[in-house]
């Protein structure tokens, strides 16, 4: 039996990303989007173009937009949608988190989840750099790796 396992490696070298990142509970969008800036720079990678939007509602459209362009080689998405703070929090999350993956199925650009879906607004602090770690260099990482297995398959 010949056995092949495939794996995306770290390295963004020459690779170009855009961040799309939500302006609404920016106090927590800010620190996802310096982990995911942090993360891209620590991995070598070439260039990042950052496009804010009003609410995570918005991100998938944008990402759209950005994927066909052809001009990035992954897209990530960042925000944070906090249940305490709307009543309307599942349709918000439920939508964001559908059209994002949508961008990524329909495009093939890799377009990743960093949207912090939290209970409450501590929960949401917890993800974005403090004791859950930061979920936007999580998914600046993801996105690197997604970049790489692609160009291997
Ligand atoms: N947008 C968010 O990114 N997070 C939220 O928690 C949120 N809440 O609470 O409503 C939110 N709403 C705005 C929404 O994303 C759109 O920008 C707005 O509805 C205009 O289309």
């Amino acid at each position: 039996m010949q056995r092949r396992e495939i794996k995306g490696k770290l390295d963004a070298s020459g690779k170009r990303f855009a961040v799309v990142v939500s302006r609404f509970n920016e106090f927590i969008s800010k620190e996802l989007l310096g982990g995911a800036l942090d993360c891209l720079e620590r991995h070598r990678a070439a260039d990042v173009d950052i496009v804010w939007v009003p609410g995570s509602f918005e991100i998938a459209p944008v990402a759209r937009t950005l994927a066909e362009s052809k001009r990035y080689d992954a897209i990530i998405a960042l925000g944070a949608v906090i249940r305490g703070e709307t009543p309307h929090f599942d349709y918000v999350a439920g939508v964001t988190a559908k059209g994002i993956a949508k961008v990524f199925y329909q495009t093939g650009i890799p377009t990743i989840f960093g949207v912090i879906t939290a209970d409450t607004v501590d929960q949401a602090i917890d993800r974005a750099g403090t004791k859950s770690g930061n979920k936007g260099w999580n998914a600046a990482l993801a996105a690197i790796e997604l970049v790489d297995l692609k160009a291997q398959l």
